[in-house]
């Protein structure tokens, strides 16, 4: 009996979406660039529009595509998370170091940052921690804004939650992470990231590090350093 109009529509659509799953399954396996989580101009005037598409569509695009251009050359990669990359990141060479640390690092810096106002503030919980390791928020700003300032070159200033469950601010040097398992790095899991490559904000402080840091402190999203602090506590 031929399938009535409805039944091969039907059989049509799962057709066309099986060959669809299988042209893009072999794509999963590559690491993708994220949508900033807003507008590019929602962190002005701040970041300005202008510095957030080139930081995110051409810096960490190429991160990206860098780190997927490594694949063939280390089919491993295809099977890790970016996150389980971080942890094993010695094993593999500079390129996917540099590119893969540039993609995990870029991901969190858009999520830790919100549009004026629309960040929240910190959790009774990670308020206590902070208060705990660092006496108060306003000595945490006062110590992280310092790192970011002191790094030397190209690199990241975070704060972390150490394997002990203490709170620490620590900086790595060009796309390293505190998640990476390399010698010399002080390792814990990171609530948050600053990028003070001049690429985040040459264009509008030229070389004002600092202004560009002071700036940035308002655009903090705390409901992401919260959920982030959460998940590491409940992970301890
Ligand atoms: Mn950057």
């Amino acid at each position: 009996m031929p399938l009535s109009f409805p039944s091969r529509r039907l059989f049509s659509i799962a057709a066309a979406l099986i060959l669809l799953v299988g042209i893009a399954l072999p794509a999963w396996a590559d690491f993708a660039l994220p949508p900033l989580p807003y507008a590019a101009d929602a962190l002005e005037p701040a970041i300005d529009a202008a510095t957030m598409t080139f930081h995110h569509d051409r810096h960490h695009g190429a991160y990206v595509a860098n780190l997927n251009a490594q694949i063939t050359a280390n089919p491993e990669l295809a099977d890790l998370s970016l996150e389980a990359l971080q942890g094993r990141i010695s094993r593999f060479p500079e390129a996917v170091r540099n590119n893969g640390g540039g993609h995990w690092n870029h991901s969190q810096f858009w999520a830790v940052m919100a549009p004026l106002g629309q960040g929240g503030s910190p959790s009774p919980e990670l308020l206590a921690a902070i208060n705990g390791s660092f006496g108060s928020l306003e000595s945490l700003q006062q110590q992280f804004s310092q790192s970011a300032a002191a790094r030397f070159g190209s690199g990241w200033a975070w704060l972390i939650r150490r394997p002990d469950g203490s709170l620490a601010i620590t900086s790595t040097a060009n796309q390293d992470n505190p998640l990476m398992d390399l010698a010399g790095l002080e390792r814990g899991t990171p609530l948050l990231g600053l990028d003070v490559w001049e690429h985040a904000y040459y264009l509008k402080y030229q070389n004002r590090r600092p202004d560009y840091i002071q700036a940035w402190w308002p655009l903090l999203n705390w409901n992401e350093v919260n959920r982030r602090f959460q998940a590491a506590e409940a992970r301890a």
